[in-house]
């Protein structure tokens, strides 16, 4: 594939949304195309594993609807710390309304997800609606929006045709907004994407230990992401925050995975 041989840095210019530029900046700036997951039950709980994680990242990703403390002032240190140490903010909303539905629910409510959030995300199974909705709100504040082609979890039905059309529905849509796709896989298919072309594939399932859990998560290895599967992001979350041994713990394994991700990036530019 095209990309997968490109450095992040030269990638840049193949961008004209303001947040896929950011990311491939921050990723070549900080040697870094780690994001970590922060599913934790609290805000506070949340900002202190980013106090800890967030030199070593590119991006943190949230859901803050889990966190029963959400307040607006958690907003506030989350984009406050995104400046100092230099990440973007992905919510992992998961958006999967029709448009109208969706341009309230990222606008408004208690979340106010497009006021704070660079990143968020959307299925497809909706149709392009969902993208109109969430652009009229996200595009003129720079935000920027990425697709879910496939997912880590067993037994998904995002699979073949549905990748396909999500990949279709994306490029139709064009990249002022949308900049690329939650997947397993490079699914922006060489005999697919046209010339100049470029799209950021982002792989949650990440873990060098456990190979899954209970309830159908799935977990590759940061090489087998990057190399194998042609990756740009790898999404870590209970690999990381979850690791036993407290706070240097946590910042330790956030250091490992930065390592291993970007030793792997390596590589693969250099084949
Ligand atoms: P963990 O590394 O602890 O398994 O967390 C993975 C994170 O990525 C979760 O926040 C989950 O919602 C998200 N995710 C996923 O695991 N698989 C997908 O296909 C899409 C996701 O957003």
């Amino acid at each position: 594939h095209p990309t997968t041989l490109l450095p992040y840095s030269e990638r840049i210019k193949l961008h004209t949304n303001p947040t896929a530029k950011k990311i491939l900046e921050i990723m070549d700036r900080k040697k870094t195309n780690l994001a970590v997951s922060v599913d934790v039950n609290t805000a506070s709980e949340a900002l202190e594993v980013i106090r800890r994680v967030g030199s070593s990242v590119c991006m943190v990703k949230t859901h803050v609807d889990i966190f029963e403390d959400f307040t607006e002032s958690f907003v506030e240190e989350l984009v406050k710390l995104s400046k100092e140490l230099d990440f973007v903010i992905f919510e992992d909303r998961k958006f999967a309304d029709i448009g109208n539905t969706v341009s309230l629910q990222y606008s408004s409510g208690i979340h106010k997800i497009a006021n704070w959030a660079d990143l968020t995300n959307a299925h497809s199974v909706p149709g392009p609606g969902i993208i109109a909705g969430l652009s009229k709100i996200g595009e003129p504040l720079g935000r920027g929006l990425l697709l879910l082609a496939e997912m880590s979890s067993k037994g998904s039905l995002a699979v073949d045709g549905y990748t396909e059309e999500t990949f279709k529905m994306a490029q139709e849509a064009g990249r002022s907004f949308v900049i690329g796709f939650i997947a397993q896989n490079r699914i922006d298919k060489s005999d697919l994407i046209k010339d100049g072309e470029d799209y950021l594939i982002m792989s949650p399932g990440v873990g060098l230990g456990a190979k899954g859990d209970s309830l159908g998560q799935q977990y590759r290895t940061p090489r087998e992401c990057i190399i194998d599967s042609g990756s740009d992001v790898i999404i870590v979350g209970r690999g990381i925050y979850g690791i036993k041994g407290g706070e240097q713990a946590v910042k330790d394994e956030a250091e490992r995975y930065r390592i291993e991700g970007w030793k792997a990036y390596e590589e693969r530019i250099s084949k």
